[in-house]
C-alpha cells in the first residue's frame, strides 16, 4: 500500500515523458505583419540534453542567377550539393554571414556551366557547425542564399504566412530562438514552456530587405 503512490507517480512520470506536443510559431515582422523565411529552433532548457538529429542531403541550385531554395534549414552534419543548371559558371561561396562580409569564406569552389544534355556540375559540402551560412557568388554579387544549421532537431523555416510547425517536441521547459537572413541584430531567445499543442507569436524588429527596396523605390519619388 505504501508503494501504491509511487507507483503511480513513476507511471505518470513514464507517460509524461513519451508525450510529443506541436508547436506553433508565428513571426512577426517590425511592421507587425507576418514575417517569411524565418528560422525557428527549439532547444532544450539549460540542462537538459539535446538529441542529435539525423543528418539530410539537400541540394541548392543555382539557376538564373539565384540560389534555390533561398534559405534552407538542415540539422548539423547533414550534405548540401550544390549543382548549377545555368549554362554559364559560378563560384560559390559560403560562410557564417560576420566571416563572409570581412572576405573570409568557410568554402569555395568554382562550377562550370551547365552543358545540355549533361549532369549539372556540383559539389558538396557537410554542414558541420550549427549557425547560420551565408552564400554568395564571386561571379555575380547579387547572388545570396542561405543554410541554417539547426543543432537540434526541431528546426523549420517559416511560411508566406509567418508560421513554422515543429512536430514531435517532447513537452517541457524549451528555448525558442528566431533568426532571419535580414536581421541586424541577433534576436533574444524566448523561453516556452511546451505543452500538447502549443501557439506562439514572437515579434521580431526584422524588416525585411523586398520590403525596404519598395521603401527605398517610393522614397525616391518624392
Ligand atoms: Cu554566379
Amino acid at each position: 500500500m505504501r508503494h501504491a503512490p509511487l507507483l503511480a507517480a513513476c507511471l505518470l512520470a513514464g507517460l509524461h515523458a513519451a508525450q510529443a506536443a506541436t508547436v506553433q510559431v508565428t513571426v512577426l515582422a517590425r511592421d507587425g505583419k507576418p514575417l517569411p523565411d524565418a528560422v525557428v529552433v527549439l532547444e532544450p532548457a539549460a540542462g537538459q540534453p539535446v538529441p542529435a538529429a539525423q543528418p539530410i542531403s539537400q541540394t541548392v541550385t543555382q539557376e538564373k542567377m539565384q540560389f534555390d531554395p533561398m534559405l534552407s534549414v538542415v540539422p548539423v552534419g547533414s550534405k548540401i550539393r550544390f549543382a548549377n543548371l545555368d549554362r554559364w559558371d559560378h563560384h560559390v561561396k559560403g560562410g557564417t554571414p560576420s566571416l563572409l562580409s570581412a572576405g573570409t569564406t568557410a568554402f569555395e569552389f568554382r562550377l562550370a556551366g551547365r552543358v545540355q544534355g549533361q549532369t549539372p556540375p556540383s559539389s558538396e559540402v557537410t554542414m558541420e557547425k550549427a549557425g547560420p551560412i551565408q552564400l554568395g557568388c564571386h561571379l555575380h554579387g547579387s547572388m545570396r542564399g542561405f543554410v541554417y544549421v539547426a543543432p537540434t532537431p526541431w528546426a523549420a523555416k517559416t511560411s508566406a504566412d509567418g508560421t513554422a510547425t515543429l512536430p514531435q517536441v517532447p513537452e517541457g521547459a524549451m528555448q525558442l530562438r528566431v533568426w532571419h537572413p535580414d536581421q541586424l541584430v541577433d534576436q533574444a531567445s524566448v523561453a516556452l514552456q511546451v505543452q500538447p499543442v502549443t501557439t506562439v507569436n514572437v515579434p521580431t524588429l526584422v524588416q525585411p530587405r523586398k520590403a525596404r527596396r519598395v521603401q527605398s523605390d517610393s522614397g525616391s519619388t518624392y
